[in-house]
């Protein structure tokens, strides 16, 4: 990669000529065994695998290819000619691989041997699956079992994941941080607080009957690209789409759908935005209150006027409360204090409030530009209270949407990974496998970082993921993993993680999901639940990497029965010979969700789980859905008034699955040739009295005596607000303080992180 970025404003639509360049030249590289006609019979098909990019849901009546360009790029990378095998450990030095970037760590491609970090030569040997587990089981027999972490990234299959949080608990913790603990926690959070769900309203369906969209801080174009496919159907209905993002994300302005031959002829864009704005980061909650501001003052006028009220009075009596306290809070807001808390005019929300409040039934689609901010909890309530004022919840057409991340992050939550005990049945499953779970809370992804760095962890063992890449401060984190005694990852690639190693350390691979998971009883099916809580069989397709992997529950099994004592109502062995023995042990723990799960694996779009709140059941404190009042109009930590003070958004690349990285292409952003680069709006550079691409470090604008600080970064003049500036996840995580997360719900506060800038010529020049 070279190191100066270039940047020319893309004015090509999303999807197009553009994704399938890139798709094919992804498809070249890795020389996947896969093609884009495998992708065609197999991909989210009914019969096939499904993506293991993201969770948007995968239709009953699917296209002709059901992929976009980035999971393509996924399937391609997981189904990659390249190996990474014990030759190459041999060859390489770990303390030598800690100078590689993310991109060519995992660009050597799939592992192929479980390995052990030999301090002696500093590096990776391969060794037996049996020594592995017998070693890994007499190190967990000899820690206190609060002082282990499992940590699954949310990718895990329910069968895996049900195993997974079965083993900690037996085990003896609930210690079990999910990459959701940095992702839609805060939903999980907030939503059963507001309306008594942990999950989404919204179906596909109901997009073929909504009258408009809202959507708040998430990246449709790269991060969930198949959303596109229904959002064109919406706009071609003459639906409008109301979108808030500091950036103007390519994939909210223009799509030309590459499966559209006639589209794709004339290159002819669906424009899906209908109005944009760009508010400040962190500034949602203002943005809201203006909107309902405007509501209410229609309301008020129509009332006057004998005319329909613009408010859904009758909904707001019957089924809601706490609305007396939130009308009075947005009533008691100046507009002033909203303009400047936003930086958008009154004019330009109320033009927003008009759109929502002409539509009768409304979606509310919502990312981690929400998600991420010190109230973030807060901020998805408030997106709850604007479409309870209309009654836009229990109805067809008409709901909350956010949109999950990895693949299954949302099933594992389901299934019992979760390290609050109250969201798990323990009284079943103390039943079910006569033994008694432990019943104190255990750590989120917050709580085992600080646990980590006091000292008081012995092993962590994870399930998939790249922990210590994900979270925030990251200098600390690496230098307080050496003294873990025990770290296990469970892996299909090499990344930085499995190279911060602790005085023992196993490295684990795995099938990717598009392979053939063969066991005792043959073939194995292996099931997940999408964005709007359908769930889907998946079955491998390819042969695996190498006949040395274990299948995830394979692995998981291998470590129980090396670590528990023997337990006859649980049965590792032959729930690995055949996946559809724990679909029945997830049905029976959880029967409302999974009734008749084997039988009804392979329904087309998958099967829903029940959520009350689509039939207007609130199983909330108050028995109604809650209006929730917002304690501040602005959601990010507290800058003071400093005007030197930048609030960073970390944020993904289009070409990145997290912390895999794909290459240095931003394309739907015109950013290309490096991803150390940072967004500026040029009246701050100039402000700043920064040159054009000139090289920048940024520090925390903290004050706990920790320096936190990210050079190298090149400015790029960018279209967003003045005061915001944005780069790129993971490079920028070193700058997050670990303590600043989101209220209730602990997620690292990604978005709207309060930094300075600094030349470094000037830093150079002394
Ligand atoms: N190809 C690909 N697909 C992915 C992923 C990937 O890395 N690559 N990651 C997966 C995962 S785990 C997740 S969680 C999702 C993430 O998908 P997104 O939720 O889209 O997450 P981000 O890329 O972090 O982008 C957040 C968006 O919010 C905007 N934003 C930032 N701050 C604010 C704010 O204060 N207010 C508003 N209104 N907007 C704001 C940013 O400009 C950006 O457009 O995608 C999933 N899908
Ligand atoms: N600053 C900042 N930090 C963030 C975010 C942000 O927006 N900004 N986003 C946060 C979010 S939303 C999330 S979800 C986290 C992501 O955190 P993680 O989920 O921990 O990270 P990933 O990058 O998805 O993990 C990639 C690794 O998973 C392994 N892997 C891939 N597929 C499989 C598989 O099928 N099985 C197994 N066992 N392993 C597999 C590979 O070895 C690969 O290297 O990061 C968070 N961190
Ligand atoms: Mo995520």
């Amino acid at each position: 990669m070279t190191d100066r970025a270039s940047h020319k404003p893309y004015d090509q639509p999303t999807g197009g000529w553009g994704s399938l360049k890139s798709l094919l030249k992804h498809s070249v590289q890795q020389g996947a065994v896969s093609s884009g006609v495998g992708l065609m019979r197999s991909h989210n098909k009914t019969g096939g695998y499904m993506c293991t990019s993201c969770a948007w849901a995968k239709p009953g009546k699917p296209h002709l290819a059901e992929f976009c360009e980035n999971g393509a790029k996924a399937t391609f990378w997981d189904l990659t000619a390249k190996r990474t095998t014990p030759e190459f450990f041999a060859k390489h030095k770990v303390s030598g691989l800690l100078n590689w970037t993310d991109h060519d760590l995992e660009n050597e491609g799939r592992l192929t041997h479980p390995m052990r970090y030999d301090p002696g030569s500093d590096t990776y040997v391969a060794v037996s699956w049996a020594e592995a587990f017998d070693d890994i089981g007499a190190h967990l027999k000899r820690y206190s079992p609060k002082d282990v972490v499992f940590y699954t990234s949310g990718r895990a299959a329910l069968e895996t994941s049900y195993m997974y949080q079965l083993l900690a608990r037996l085990y003896g913790n609930n210690n079990l941080p999910d990459s959701s603990n940095m992702c839609h926690e805060t939903t999980s959070v907030a939503l059963p607080q507001s309306i008594g769900t942990p999950v989404g309203t919204v179906l596909l369906e109901d997009f073929q009957e909504t009258d408009c969209i809202l959507s708040f801080g998430q990246n449709v174009g790269t991060n969930s690209p198949r959303l596109l496919h229904t959002l064109q159907e919406v706009r071609e209905r003459d639906v409008p789409v109301v979108v808030f993002n500091p950036l103007r994300e390519r994939g909210w302005e223009a799509f030309v759908n590459p499966q559209r031959p006639g589209q794709m002829l004339t290159n002819k864009a669906t424009p899906i935005a209908t109005q944009y704005y760009q508010p400040r980061a962190g500034s949602d909650i203002a943005v809201m209150t203006g909107m309902a501001k405007a509501l209410f003052a229609w309301d008020d006028a129509a009332q006057a006027a004998g005319e329909a009220r613009v408010l859904d009075d009758k909904f707001i009596a019957a089924h809601t409360h706490g609305f007396e306290a939130f009308e009075a809070m947005v009533r008691g807001t100046a507009w002033s204090d909203i303009e400047a808390a936003c930086g958008l005019p009154r004019d330009a929300l109320q033009a927003a409030a008009r759109t929502y409040a002409e539509a009768k039934s409304v979606i509310a689609i919502y990312g981690m530009g929400l998600t991420q901010h010190k109230l973030g909890v807060g901020t998805v309530q408030m997106l709850i209270n604007l479409l309870l004022m209309r009654g836009n919840m229990g109805r067809p057409g008409a709901g909350i949407c956010p949109v999950r991340g990895h693949s299954n992050v949302q099933g594992q939550r389901t299934v019992g990974i979760a390290e609050k005990t109250e969201l798990v049945p323990l009284d079943k499953m103390a039943e079910r496998y006569g033994f008694a779970p432990p019943r104190e809370d255990g750590m989120n992804t917050v709580e085992a970082c600080e646990a980590i760095a006091a000292g008081k962890v012995s092993a962590f063992v994870g399930l998939g993921g790249n922990f210590i890449r994900a979270i925030p401060e990251r200098d600390l984190m690496e230098r307080k993993w050496r003294d873990l005694d025990l770290s296990v990852q469970i892996a299909t690639k090499l990344n930085r993680t499995h190279l911060i190693t602790a005085r023992t350390t196993y490295l684990l691979p795995t099938l990717v999901r598009s392979e053939i998971d063969e066991q005792a009883t043959g073939p194995q099916i292996v099931t997940m639940e999408d964005s709007t809580t359908c769930i889907h069989a998946s079955r491998g397709k390819y042969r695996p990497a190498s006949p040395h992997l274990l299948s995830e529950p394979a692995i998981v099994a291998g470590i129980a029965k090396a670590a528990l004592p023997e337990n006859p109502s649980v049965p590792w062995d032959l729930w690995v010979a055949d996946y559809a023995l724990i679909r029945d042990e997830i049905e029976a723990v959880f029967p409302d969700d999974f009734r008749g799960f084997n039988a009804r694996l392979d329904l087309p779009g998958g099967f829903p789980r029940p959520v009350a709140a689509r039939e207007r059941i609130w199983e909330t404190d108050t028995g109604k859905a809650n209006f929730k009042t917002p304690s501040a109009l602005h959601a990010s930590f507290d800058s003071g008034s400093d005007p030197g003070v930048l609030r960073l958004i970390t944020l993904r690349s289009n070409d990145q699955f997290n912390t895999t990285i794909y290459g240095d292409a931003d394309r739907l952003r015109g950013i290309h040739h490096s991803r150390m680069i940072v967004m500026m709006n040029p009246k701050d550079r100039m402000r700043f009295q920064i040159a054009k691409n000139e090289l920048v470090r940024l520090t925390a604008a903290t004050d706990d005596g920790v320096s936190r600080s990210v050079g190298g970064l090149q400015v790029i003049d960018y279209d967003i607000p003045e005061g915001t500036i944005a780069a790129y996840y993971p490079e920028c995580n070193p700058l997050i303080p670990l303590w600043q997360y989101a209220e209730e719900s602990k997620t690292p506060a990604a978005k709207s992180v309060p930094v300075l800038v600094h030349r470094e010529a000037l830093m150079h020049d002394g």
